[in-house]
């Protein structure tokens, strides 16, 4: 009479088996985060703002190994805006000591893991311990072939494309470049990423639907993914639910 109810046997699928699913298809070669809501996380729990932004120095770290294990190329993350200065004293001097913690306790890690750290930013306005630290990190890592760590430190997109002009009307000037030669690589490669391609996937944690002056020229044809998690809570899953939307998404690049 009725039908009886078949139960199809659901595989619930272990996280490890999804990660292998996304492998075989398409990987982002490069990621590009906005790692935002460090304070509010911290709000919530009634901690200072300070404790939002260690916790999401130690999501770094995870993400980092996550991307190298998915065979991710580059991975972007914005760490310190030009206008992040604006902050309280106090809290711009604890987030400039972050790089050297963070390396103090994960470069031997990194190297071992076959990581390049990079910079982009304007380097001269950063603290001369911080500046050092970074730029020890990168020395150290400069010949590992596997995923570019690539920090964005007192980086500013607009800052970043007034800085290239400044570079290419010198160049103009001298008589090395002609107007008529400035193309759009042309100017790419006067940019802080010129020896990286534009991000594949621009991830921005903790529900801002925002850009942020943020590699503005390089996202043109970049896939956007917010969410609402803040970046202390981001995990290996949150990146994989990103990489598989961006996997399921037909890119054209103005083309049809
Ligand atoms: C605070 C969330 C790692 C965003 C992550 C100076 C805000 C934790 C670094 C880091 C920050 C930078 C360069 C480097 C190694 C590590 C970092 C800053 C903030 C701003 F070579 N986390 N992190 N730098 N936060």
């Amino acid at each position: 009479m009725f039908k009886k109810f078949t139960f199809r046997k659901q595989k619930a699928s272990s996280f490890n088996e999804l990660v292998e699913e996304a492998k075989k298809g398409y990987i982002p070669n490069h990621i590009a985060i906005i790692m935002d809501g460090n304070g509010r996380w911290a709000k919530r729990r009634a901690m200072p703002r300070i404790a939002g932004h260690h916790e999401g120095m130690k999501v770094v770290r995870k993400i980092t190994k996550f991307a190298n294990k998915m065979g991710v190329k580059v991975l972007t993350l914005y760490a310190f805006s030009t206008e992040n200065w604006k902050r309280p004293q106090q809290e711009v001097d604890f987030l400039m000591k972050l790089p050297q913690e963070f390396l103090g306790t994960f470069l031997p890690e990194l190297v071992e893991e076959n990581v390049q750290v990079r910079l982009i930013g304007q380097r001269d306005g950063l603290p001369a311990h911080t500046r050092e630290s970074v730029e020890k990190a990168i020395k150290a890592t400069q010949h590992n072939t596997g995923l570019i760590l690539n920090f964005a430190l007192n980086y500013g997109s607009r800052d970043e494309m007034v800085y290239a002009i400044q570079n290419l009307v010198t160049d103009s000037n001298s008589g090395k470049i002609q107007p008529h030669e400035i193309t759009e690589d042309v100017f790419s490669s006067y940019l802080m990423t010129s020896s990286l391609p534009d991000p594949d996937l621009l991830i921005r944690t903790s529900g801002e639907i925002r850009i942020s002056n943020f590699m503005l020229w390089q996202i043109a044809y970049t896939e956007l993914w917010f969410t609402d998690v803040f970046w202390p809570d981001f995990t290996e899953e949150h990146l994989l639910e990103a990489i598989v939307n961006f996997q399921r998404r037909g890119r054209r690049f103005g083309g049809v």
